[in-house]
């Protein structure tokens, strides 16, 4: 297929990879980093979240997506690029390139993400579905995705980070890789950020412990993993999926915490690791915004915030940011 090429970016460095993960479980503060539930079972978990009734992110950012295709793809000349950090299975991004569709006649689609398998997947189905669609699939993490787009010339680009993927980081690394992407830019590009909303915790801490298990399960997949890839003896009925709204911060917390005291051996790092009940993994953060917060992210990145679009409820946000001039 003429209009399919696909690039394999994801780091191969596997010792600095467990060296990371000793750390991290070694740490006064236990803590994994998330990028390590992308699997291709946590890539499927995922998906399966992305449906759930309490997971109204998606549904939230498909809906102020639909609304606004149309204006969006109108406000960017003939030829222009859809790049996107972090695709995944693009269900919403298909959203935006029928609206660019509607305007010119061929489009180019860069996705980029940490799942070869739903970055290949998605990227045949969107060829066989848009025959007007160039695809060049690149399979790597946020930095050398960022590489990739550097050393692409080319007509304006369109950037995207859907799905409040950008909630990953803390606040400052948030600024720093959008001033790092904004450095990439011309003033003809823009980037466009879907950013979930501070809120009551009653409707985000059943977001991140749905009633299936879906959410325990994908972060139990990161003890899944270890002991399949690294000979571990994770017990997994004794971690237990804890997710909590810390207010103060305005982000989701996500641990796995032991149920008891333990040691558990991970042979392939030669480590033992000790655990007393109660004692919990930190394995991902989840940062809501405020709209201060959303402002404040955009100008310290070097960015004027373009448009600004909400969901009907208000639950969700999806930004379209400007590089200002000499920022
Ligand atoms: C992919 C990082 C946006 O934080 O909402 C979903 C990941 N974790 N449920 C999020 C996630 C648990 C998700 N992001």
């Amino acid at each position: 297929m003429s209009d399919y090429r696909f690039f394999d970016r994801l780091r191969a460095d596997a010792a600095a990879e467990r060296r990371a993960i000793v750390a991290g479980l070694l740490a006064s503060a236990p803590a994994i980093a998330p990028k390590h539930f992308y699997d291709p079972v946590g890539c499927a978990l995922f998906g399966a979240i992305c449906e759930l009734p309490e997971y109204y992110l998606t549904r939230a950012e498909r809906e102020i997506l639909a609304a606004h295709n149309d204006e969006l793809a109108g406000s960017f000349p003939n030829s222009t690029v859809l790049v996107e950090f972090g695709s995944g299975s693009a269900s919403k991004t298909r959203l935006i390139i029928e609206g660019f569709l509607r305007n010119q006649n061929r489009l180019r689609y860069v996705p980029i993400d940490i799942c070869r398998t739903v970055l290949e997947e998605s990227s045949l189905e969107l060829l066989r579905d848009y025959l007007n669609l160039e695809v060049v699939a690149v399979a790597a993490e946020y930095r050398e995705g960022l590489e990739y787009v550097r050393n692409e010339a080319g007509g304006s680009k369109l950037l995207l980070w859907l799905g409040s993927n950008v909630g990953n980081f803390h606040r400052a690394e948030a600024g720093e890789f959008l001033r790092n992407v904004r450095v990439a830019m011309t003033l003809a590009d823009r980037m466009l950020v879907g950013i979930d909303l501070r809120k009551d915790r009653a409707i985000l801490e059943p977001a991140y412990d749905d009633s299936q298990g879906m959410t325990a399960e994908f972060n139990r997949n990161l003890l899944v993993r270890i002991n399949r890839e690294l000979s571990g003896h994770f017990d997994l009925e004794t971690f237990s999926h804890r997710a909590v709204y810390n207010e103060r911060i305005g982000r989701i917390e996500m641990y796995l915490v032991s149920t008891c005291p333990q040691r558990v051996h991970i042979e392939d790092l030669h480590l033992e690791v000790q655990f007393t009940a109660g004692e919990a993994i930190h394995t991902e953060n989840s940062y809501k915004y405020s709209l201060a917060e959303i402002d404040a992210l955009a100008a310290a990145a070097g960015f004027q915030i373009e448009r600004q679009w909400f969901d009907a409820e208000g639950r969700f946000s999806v930004n379209v940011l400007a590089p200002k001039p000499h920022a």
